[in-house]
């Protein structure tokens, strides 16, 4: 891997050279468009295109914001190689409509969400997924798992790196939405931490209303091989970013709203907002004391102002991004209203939970432009800092900026580089985690302004990949994007290995699996006939390419159909689909995969079934049909 990783980077080294000459034309060409496209971004931007055929070095992983689903990205090309559905509604691979992804949509509710759901089709139609990240063994990446959380619906998920699907998602209890999310990085994940963003009455069941002043955020830490909450911390303030240590020992949140205000005057009103410092062994020894109580099954202990188990670190004004430094020594606070950002030494965190003035951590705060909203790292003690209002990338140095809050007359700002425009999170190669290369930086930017031709008054975003190797870093590509380029991370294609085709015995069908034993059917053999059970009928069929094993089957009108699809081809890449015509009814079946899928045969006649995915050259012809008897009148 090493080997490709040095002709990756030949590669784009002598194209970048190579390019320089090109640039001119392409930028003469460009017309009006090299008024806002300065010519190196355009020149450098041949280094970036890969020629077909040749593969990307690292693997973007993305969030969709409120579409909801997590998305592939290879880069540095940038070319969108996947989108994996969690917490939207997918026509493509019927994600939320087979029995095995609405297991995973459900079961990990709260009963009164479910009961809440039961009249709206079972399961949430939306999600807001902002922050995905892996999970770390030894201050790295492992390769095993994403997780990432929904703000809109309080849940947070986790994707199987094998094959690149969700596997478990599950409601948070006693919070609302659930905002910054980071795994634990050392030893391992371990814990996950998520925000709860929204102050909201503990229990909120109605009792409190208008009352804001008994409302409380609350701080998750969730178990990221059980997905079970492992408790939580009520904060004060409303929780917004959050990170982990290096060393196992803390995690980070930022609060805004230390007024515990509801209206924009009442959050804003105060000069200072805080960080949260939560003490993990503390916290742990406080659960395996008893001291907490217990809501909705979690143990809930009180970390609010004042408690041993937390430290609150005045900071300026609504601060947003949380971001550890891959020394493992830093961690960077970004300012957002404030047009700095404060810098916390987790080496003195010890001392202000033995009593030191909590300010006594911040060691730097360098004014870097207005709207400092995220921070990312190149591993070489630099830093790169999005400023929303500036349209803005910041690159400084952490120890200047430390050397001048100690009072020296130096300048931590390197270089501020345009981006286009009003950027929101950034994320550099591997740069949350010690590995951080300091090759590419992303900017997420929240608007494109005049950078594509115009679709309408929904204008796409626009995520710039930056070349942190040159000195300026060079905007080398734009990619237009829809909603919303939330987060992302950067991880090098030597961690991440997923398989191609499926192994038979998943666990993502075990369910069907479980049933086809006791019908005494094999899934990769099929039933002839439907197997029926009162008004429930099973219909067990394979597929391979270009057929169906059954051409045809008859069930009544008003029975309860369950259709199970084993696609037997072993071959790469070679998936099939299933698509009920007139019943709303389309799903994936990936090679060597079992998908199901129940209805109600409520409507009588003949319905053709077909595979949607294309398969074969006879593709087309992969099809069937249902035979739905009529009651009788
Ligand atoms: S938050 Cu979006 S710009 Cu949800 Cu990570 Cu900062
Ligand atoms: Cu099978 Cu198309």
């Amino acid at each position: 891997m090493s080997e490709n990783r040095n002709d990756l980077a030949l590669t784009r080294r002598a194209l970048l050279g190579a390019s320089a000459g090109g640039a001119v034309l392409t930028a003469t060409a460009g017309g009006v468009l090299s008024l806002t496209s300065p010519t190196p971004a355009r020149a450098a931007a041949k280094g970036v295109e890969l020629a077909p055929g040749e593969l990307d070095e690292y693997y973007g992983f993305w969030s969709s914001g409120q579409c909801g689903e997590l998305r592939i990205i290879g880069m540095p090309s940038m070319r969108e190689l996947m989108r994996v559905p969690v917490f939207n509604r997918c026509s493509a691979t019927g994600w939320g409509q087979t029995n095995e992804s609405l297991k995973i949509l459900t079961q990990d509710l709260l009963p009164e969400t479910r009961e809440f759901l039961a009249s709206r089709g079972g399961t949430y139609m939306n999600g807001d997924l902002h922050h995905p990240h892996m999970s770390f063994t030894d201050g790295t990446y492992d390769g095993r798992y994403l997780f990432m959380n929904d703000k809109a619906n309080t849940r947070v998920a986790r994707i199987r790196c094998d094959v690149m699907k969700c596997d478990k998602i599950i409601e948070i209890p006693n919070a609302s939405d659930i905002h910054g999310l980071r795994p634990q990085k050392f030893p391992r994940t371990g814990y996950v931490f998520a925000n709860g963003e929204h102050r909201v009455p503990l229990p909120n069941d109605g009792m409190i209303l208008d009352e804001p002043e008994k409302y409380v955020s609350i701080f998750t830490a969730i178990d990221g091989d059980t997905m079970k909450v492992s408790w939580q911390v009520i904060v004060s303030g409303n929780l917004d970013n959050c990170d982990a240590d290096y060393q196992g020992k803390y995690a980070f949140s930022t609060c805004y709203n230390s007024e515990e205000g509801v209206t924009l005057a009442e959050m804003t009103e105060s000069e200072t907002d805080h960080v949260v410092i939560f003490n993990i062994k503390r916290i742990e020894a406080a659960v395996a004391a008893g001291d907490y109580k217990t809501y909705n099954g979690v143990p809930v202990l009180d970390g609010r102002k004042g408690s041993e188990l937390t430290r609150y670190v005045s900071v300026p004004n609504s601060p947003h991004g949380c971001n550890t430094a891959p020394d493992g020594k830093y961690v960077v606070i970004n300012g957002k209203l404030s047009p700095t950002v404060s810098v916390i030494d987790v080496n003195k965190v010890e001392a202000i939970f033995e009593g030191a003035d909590p300010l006594s951590c911040i060691v730097a705060q360098p004014e870097l432009g207005l709207g400092p909203l995220h921070t990312a790292f190149d591993g070489k003690g630099n830093a790169f800092t999005t400023l929303f209002l500036d349209s803005q990338m910041c690159q400084w140095n952490i120890e200047k900026a430390v050397r001048q809050h100690a009072g020296e007359n130096v300048d931590p700002i390197i270089s501020k580089v345009d981006v286009q425009y009003q950027p929101g999170h950034n994320h550099t190669s591997m740069g949350e985690t010690k590995d951080a290369d300091g090759k590419w930086l992303v900017s997420l930017n929240k608007f494109s302004k005049d950078r594509f031709i115009n679709v309408g008054p929904l204008k796409p975003e626009n995520e710039q990949l930056i070349d942190i190797t040159q000195d300026p870093p060079v905007v080398v590509h734009d990619s237009p994007t829809f909603a919303e380029p939330h987060d992302c991370i950067i991880v090098h294609r030597s961690i991440v290995s997923p398989l191609s085709i499926w192994n038979r015995d998943d666990p993502m069908w075990e369910d069907a699996r479980k049933q086809a034993a006791a019908d005494g059917v094999d899934l990769e053999d099929g039933a002839d006939e439907p197997i029926r059970d009162g008004n429930k009928v099973r219909v067990y069929m394979y597929s391979s390419a270009p057929t169906f094993s059954l051409e045809k089957f008859t069930v009544r009108q008003g029975d309860e159909v369950t259709i199970y699809i084993t696609n037997i081809d072993d071959v790469d890449d070679l998936t099939h689909g299933f698509t009920l015509g007139n019943y709303g009814i389309a799903f994936e079946v990936g090679p060597q995969a079992t998908a199901s899928v129940t209805f109600t045969a409520d409507r009588p006649g003949v319905h053709w079934f077909y595979c949607q995915w294309f398969c074969h050259a006879l593709h087309m012809e992969m099809r069937g049909r249902m035979l739905v008897e009529p009651r009788a009148a």
